[in-house]
């Protein structure tokens, strides 16, 4: 295994291990379901883990091994687990860590179906959940009871891009001995590396930016070898959401250019964010590489770069908002985000329409608020479309 103190190279070799007699210079896939033991005792002493060596794919496999070490290595943690979707990961993490009567304090503002998992699933299991402004370290610190375990959030968070000042809690955690978990995904470990902030577990919805090609869902989580292998030995194992020999090979395939694709996604963005700023069909962007945007500040030391999502209000009715997205020719209406494809969506009735009402107004989503997660298209192309579409509601 290598290793350099370049992100860009690790993107290509860190965590890469030699495969095998015929030196392959990309990873095979073991397109396995189980492996053979050489007699009984080979089996049942890999079983009882007094012998290294694969026993069957939902417990690890060579491929997905692979794709672990190198995401370790980007987030700079020990350890790393890969997982058959971001939403496998996330409850993975939130079942592997909490027990009825344990306390998880997490963000009013959080994506969809995590929201969901947590406002509706997690108290079915007897675990108590408190929604804060994760921004607000009083706000945190108030919500912190004698059963807290978890402290989970976002940042920048979907769909707002709100940013969460990272070594504010991973202090908070470090004082109480609480577990403080971050997805990390609109970042990717490009701009943002929590762990080095003192984050416990890093969080990917590998489907995004890791992959890079619209054509995997896939999950990860990053962090100490402690937790990483009690996920792993319990609930991945035991719930079963992993990630299949094929979809990892992919997700190699896509850090290998992670760097480059993540520079441009930023590039664009920023042009993009910029020209909207600037219509006047436009009543607010939500960028943090806008100066009005309050992650700003953040730019530069924790954020290497604001990424390619933003999200904008229009001026305007819900109908016409809904003209405008139906308008455009070039960028895709599609949920998901870090493709190559400029993709556009509506979050009160897509990504986050497991939020009542009540839940959108108090998480800031209005029925004009549109997510737009800009691709790696020549950005002329992106503004032209965007600017032929906007004349509708002019
Ligand atoms: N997490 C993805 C997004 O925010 C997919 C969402 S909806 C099933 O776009």
């Amino acid at each position: 295994m290598w290793e350099s103190k370049n992100i860009e190279t690790n993107t290509i070799h860190g965590g890469k291990k030699s495969q095998g007699e015929h030196g392959p210079l990309s990873t095979p896939i073991y397109q396995t379901s189980t492996f053979v033991f050489d007699d009984v005792q080979q089996g049942a002493d890999r079983f009882a883990g007094d012998a290294q060596g694969h026993i069957y794919s939902r417990l690890g496999n060579p491929t997905v091994d692979e794709l672990e070490a190198r995401m370790a290595v980007l987030e700079e943690t020990e350890a790393a687990a890969a997982f058959g979707s971001g939403m496998g990961a996330v409850s993975a993490a939130v079942f592997g860590l909490l027990k009825a009567g344990d306390h998880l304090i997490t963000s009013h503002r959080l994506y969809g179906c995590t929201f969901a998992l947590f406002n509706h699933q997690l108290p079915a299991f007897g675990i108590e959940v408190s929604f804060v402004d994760l921004a607000d370290a009083q706000a945190v610190r108030a919500a912190i009871k004698p059963n807290t375990k978890v402290i989970y959030g976002e940042t920048p968070i979907n769909p707002c891009l709100t940013v969460i000042d990272l070594d504010s809690i991973a202090a908070i955690g470090q004082e109480h001995g609480i577990i403080t978990v971050i997805d990390n995904t609109f970042m990717s470990p490009i701009l943002q590396r929590p762990a080095t902030h003192g984050i416990d577990l890093v969080l990917h919805s590998a489907t995004k930016y890791l992959n890079g090609h619209g054509d995997v869902v896939a999950g990860i989580l990053c962090g100490p070898s402690a937790l990483i292998d009690h996920i792993k030995m319990t609930t991945r194992k035991d719930m079963g959401a992993v990630m299949s020999p094929h979809d990892a090979w992919l997700v190699i395939r896509g850090l290998k250019t992670l760097h480059l694709r993540v520079q441009r996604h930023c590039e664009n963005a920023q042009v993009v964010a910029e020209y909207l700023q600037g219509h006047g069909a436009i009543e607010k962007v939500y960028y943090p590489g806008l100066p009005d945007h309050p992650g700003y500040r953040l730019l530069g030391t924790q954020m290497q770069g604001a990424g390619g999502v933003m999200a904008f209000e229009l001026k305007c009715s819900f109908e016409q908002a809904v003209a405008f997205i139906n308008q455009l020719k070039m960028c895709k209406r599609a949920v998901s985000l870090g493709d190559a494809e400029t993709l556009i969506q509506h979050p009160a009735s897509m990504t986050h329409s497991t939020y009542a009402p009540e839940e959108l107004a108090e998480a800031g989503i209005s029925r004009t608020l549109i997510r737009l997660a800009v691709g790696l298209e020549n950005a002329e192309d992106i503004k032209a479309d965007l600017d032929q579409a906007l004349v509708t509601i002019l």
